[in-house]
């Protein structure tokens, strides 16, 4: 088995992408495509377990690559693709529904979130979808996945899957058991309206988050309007422990300004959440209002975006295929 680090994850083209992926993901992708070989991919895929407007996707799949551009991916160093373009995904997706199992899925939180109450009105797609991301993820034999805290089962399943597959068919090692890498403070970015959510592109409310491209004025709006508490600032983390929408305010603003949730606290106890909204303001407008910027720069020119994933298709593709055709051997397929 090789035993060369290979990294993979996705960002779903659902919308406009958010402080939650940028900070529990995004960031994440660009310091490791310092250290290691990367794989980048835009799961349009995904996408379609719940209905998309087929325009909308599109230009949704080459915003995601304009943001990917523009927190930092470098297509020389990673290779950036959307996932339908290499066959393989879902050439591998059908094998593994085979290895996996029902009571395995009928676990995944994610599910019954997404579906909602009404389960039987689902797509098969969102059930099985775990099933895809293993495929995503062993189609090129990656060892890390740079994941927020939410995707953490889908991770621990696509272990799962791909130990049954090498005890299957007698591959010991075979694929590699993928290992998440999700970040220590920031795993889970909370809905600015609700602290015990997580934000999300398809919450309707798009006060519940920042989104990469909002404007200063939308970002001074938003953190005004985000739940907070009405007790100053405390000098502990217990007291938080009840105050979600307090303590993920307090989190994002430990993660941008680099400083541990302490010593946020030591500088801001006995302060009015307002003291620490105008800070958190002025922060995260200097981040995240050049990223903006720069995707909607990058998405003025769409033959460019277009070049990216095309050169990473070529390079994904004659990866995966290398990989399938061992893994059709395995399984007996002629
Ligand atoms: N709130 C979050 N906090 C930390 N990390 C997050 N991620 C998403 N939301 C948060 C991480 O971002 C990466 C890409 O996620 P995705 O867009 O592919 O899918 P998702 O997790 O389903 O994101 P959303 O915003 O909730 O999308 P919708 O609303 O369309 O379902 C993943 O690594 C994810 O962990």
């Amino acid at each position: 088995m090789s035993k060369k680090k290979l990294v993979f994850s996705g960002v779903q083209p659902t919308g406009n992408l958010h402080l939650g992926n940028y900070l529990g993901a995004m960031k994440n992708f660009v310091s490791l495509q310092k250290e290691m070989e990367c794989i980048y991919c835009v799961v349009d895929l995904h996408a379609i377990t719940t209905l998309q407007k087929p325009e909308q996707l599109r230009n949704n799949v080459l915003e995601t690559v304009a943001s990917f551009l523009a927190t930092g991916l470098d297509p020389n160093k990673s290779i950036i693709f959307n996932q339908s373009s290499v066959s393989g995904h879902a050439e591998l997706a059908w094998i593994l529904n085979c290895v996996s199992r029902i009571g395995w899925l009928n676990r995944m939180t994610q599910f019954k979130d997404k579906a909602g109450p009404d389960k039987e009105t689902a797509s098969v797609g969102l059930y099985i979808y775990p099933n895809l991301m293993a495929a995503d993820i062993l189609l090129y034999k990656a060892t890390h996945v740079p994941v927020g805290a939410d995707q953490k089962q889908h991770l621990e399943l696509s272990r799962d899957i791909a130990q049954k597959f090498n005890n299957d068919f007698n591959c010991k090692d075979f694929f590699p058991l993928p290992e998440p890498l999700i970040p220590k403070n920031v795993s889970r970015i909370m809905s600015l309206r609700d602290g015990t959510k997580k934000m999300s592109k398809s919450e309707d409310s798009d006060y519940s988050r920042i989104n990469l491209k909002d404007s200063a004025d939308d970002i001074n709006k938003k953190i005004k309007k985000a739940k907070s508490d009405s007790d100053p600032i405390p000098d502990n983390l217990k007291s938080l422990e009840k105050k979600p929408e307090a303590l993920n305010l307090l989190n994002i603003y430990s993660e941008i300004s680099k400083m541990s949730l302490e010593n946020v606290l030591k500088e801001m106890s006995g302060k009015e959440y307002s003291f620490l909204k105008s800070k958190l303001t002025e922060i995260l407008t200097s981040e995240i209002i050049p990223v903006g910027k720069q995707i909607k720069k990058l998405l003025e020119d769409r033959p460019h975006l277009e070049n990216v994933l095309k050169k990473g298709r070529e390079k994904a593709n004659i990866r995966a295929e290398e990989n399938l055709k061992i893994i059709r051997e395995k399984v007996g397929l002629i």
